[in-house]
């Protein structure tokens, strides 16, 4: 809840605001007149005098009269903002969505959540007539915070399919990170940023990490120092922040990055210079190992959703009731988890292969419900493909993808239907775009696709037994052998599929997807630690971010498969939720062993 009183910024000051700006050194280059939507001569004139606005854009004192808990969001439909939402209203603000651009410029504060891609977003700004209004509101130094796409709109171009124009406020294009020198991409997770320079919104995260989604960023150079407020270091020292006056623009996910992450959309919020400086000790240097707690979700018996896990993936007591095992209320563990510091959650809707998701509505209710008060990324994952129900009406995974995220997620997860999409893509060698994970990942992003592998081990005597990659395990098998391939199954491991798990991650990574979830069935629920010999072999092979999974149980386990293979996360889902080790006892071994994670 809010813990400060909200600003009083009357007329006056706000039109003092708006002439700060023009004191500033002008960027080099400004905003394109873009459409030739009603705006733009008057965008034109606008520019031309150098930032003085023109009638059209000037705002009346009336416009600052506004309610001062109320904070404007520019949300144009394509993706996740349902996070935003959530932390704003939780810092205790009402918010108005921009329906028009007069609704730019009256707002008394903006939050640019941007999401997707970059063309398509400069697109809807550029036809709504919003890129304009946007300069205009930038321009005249008003209240604005663009959250990852939102900073990387104000640059001048974008090369994400482009070269693509951007609202050219500040000097410099984006590009996409390099994966040649062994940085995985998208850059996901939890990294440590630089500040060089006093941004007031920044102020409490110190050494601390935050959450990074996004395959581009921008680059701090000469021309544009004046605006970068802080760098990460990820291959490449790119820019974290932009801060000019009262405009702030972050790479990072405040809505997802924890408490930190929401001290600072409190002090966007709450700009107040009688809010101390917390001093805030961390050890954050780099990319954090993630942590990651997931709730196998599903009806039980009595029609209850419930958090089940199973052992290798049998879910039902072995009892003579033979019921589903019932270890919790989702949204209660969730939230649980989140206090104890998990990284991110996971969802999987394990029955969802059968069971139609958007059917299946107390499964949007608990991401709806859990995305209230959980501050970290949520991935949900079951059910992703097409799907046409009992009266012939039409789903595409794209329209289930898309429910899922105005639920509350964050990253969604495939797991049949993205075999039976590298199947095809291998057999034919070509890519149709119009597998759920082509769609999907063309539209949301390919940071926000992850596929879920559910392989099972096959020993082999001799490696030139199969055509799939198969490797020299460190354990024998039951009969002595040597070899291993790792078969990809689908429908929550009840069928084995011709493709194995080295063919099928390097063939999704082309596809499209921005991560892979490891599970191994042979170790799920087995307590006895990963598969290293498979996460080894799939994080080697793919140049995106590898969640191992399956079988974690004891800390040892963690900085096991961390020091071993090159996952960039680890999932567990029993020994959580049996408490047998909470999340807390991992992140201390971790950090004990020389891991970085956060804290
Ligand atoms: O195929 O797109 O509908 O997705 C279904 C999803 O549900 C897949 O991600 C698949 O992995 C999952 N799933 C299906 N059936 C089960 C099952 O258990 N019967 N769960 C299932 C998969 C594996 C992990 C588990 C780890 C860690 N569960 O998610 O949480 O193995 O467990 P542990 O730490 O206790 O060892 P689709």
């Amino acid at each position: 809840m809010a813990q400060f009183a909200a600003p009083q910024m009357a007329a006056p000051q706000m039109a003092a605001a708006g002439s700060y700006a023009s004191q500033l050194p002008t960027a080099k280059s400004s905003c394109p007149p873009y459409s030739s939507g009603r705006l733009s001569q008057q965008f034109i004139r606008f520019h031309r005098l150098k930032y003085r606005p023109s009638r059209a854009f000037s705002v009346r004192a009336s416009a600052y009269s506004a309610d001062d808990s109320v904070v404007t969001l520019l949300d144009y439909g394509a993706g996740n903002v349902r996070s935003v939402r959530n932390a704003i209203r939780f810092l205790g603000f009402d918010i108005k969505d921009v329906q028009t651009p007069e609704d730019i410029l009256n707002a008394k504060r903006l939050i640019f959540p941007g999401v997707g891609a970059f063309a398509p977003a400069m697109d809807v700004l550029n036809k709504k007539g919003m890129a304009e209004a946007l300069c205009a509101y930038i321009e005249q130094d008003r209240p604005f915070l663009g959250i990852c796409l939102g900073l990387q709109l104000l640059f001048e171009s974008s090369k994400e399919n482009g070269p693509v124009k951007g609202l050219g406020l500040i000097p410099g294009v984006v590009g996409r990170f390099d994966s040649s020198n062994g940085f995985r991409v998208p850059h996901i997770g939890w990294d440590a940023i630089q500040i060089t320079k006093e941004s007031q919104i920044l102020d409490d995260i110190g050494s601390h990490h935050v959450y990074f989604v996004h395959s581009y960023r921008a680059l701090p150079s000469d021309d544009n120092r004046e605006w970068v407020s802080s760098t990460c270091n990820y291959g490449d020292n790119f820019i974290a922040s932009v801060r000019r006056g009262n405009v702030h623009a972050v790479q990072f996910h405040p809505e997802k990055s924890g408490d930190v992450g929401l001290s600072v959309l409190r002090r966007f919020l709450y700009p107040s210079p009688e809010i101390t400086k917390k001093p805030v000790p961390g050890t954050a240097s780099k990319l954090a190992k993630r942590v990651i707690a997931c709730l196998d979700v599903r009806t039980n018996d009595k029609g209850d959703l419930v958090v089940t896990k199973g052992d290798q993936y049998d879910v039902r007591e072995h009892t003579k009731e033979n019921e589903v095992r019932n270890l919790g209320k989702p949204v209660d563990l969730a939230g649980q988890y989140y206090k104890d510091g998990a990284d991110e959650i996971s969802f999987l809707n394990i029955t969802g292969f059968r069971d139609f998701p958007l059917g299946d509505l107390p499964m949007l209710q608990v991401l709806r419900h859990a995305s209230e008060n959980v501050f970290v990324p949520l991935t949900v994952g079951g059910g992703i493909r097409d799907f046409t129900d009992s009266n012939g009406r039409y789903y595409s995974s794209l329209e289930v993808a898309s429910e899922y995220f105005r639920s509350g997620a964050d990253k969604i997860s495939i797991g049949s239907d993205a075999v039976y999409a590298a199947e095809e893509y291998l057999k034919t060698n070509v890519k149709t775009g119009k597998s759920s994970l082509e769609q999907i990942s063309r539209v949301y992003g390919n940071q926000a696709v992850v596929v879920s592998i559910d392989p099972r081990r096959v020993y082999l005597k001799d490696p030139k037994d199969v055509e799939f990659k198969s490797i020299k395990v460190t354990n024998p098998g039951p009969n002595g052998e040597e070899y291993v391939w790792y078969q990809c199954t689908v429908n929550g491991g009840r069928e084995g599929r011709p493709i194995g798990a080295y063919e099928l991650a390097k063939a999704v990574e082309e596809l499209g997807a921005g991560e892979i979830l490891l599970n191994c069935i042979d170790c799920d629920g087995q307590g006895k630690g990963f598969d290293i010999d498979l996460i080894k072999l799939i994080s080697d092979a793919v140049s995106i971010p590898v969640i191992a999974s399956s079988g974690a149980g004891a800390p040892e386990h963690f900085s096991e498969v961390f020091s071993r293979t090159n996952a960039s996360a680890a999932l567990a889902a029993g020994i959580f939720h049996r408490k047998e080790v909470p999340v807390p006892s991992v992140k201390v071994h971790l950090l004990n062993s020389g891991i970085e994670v956060r804290i």
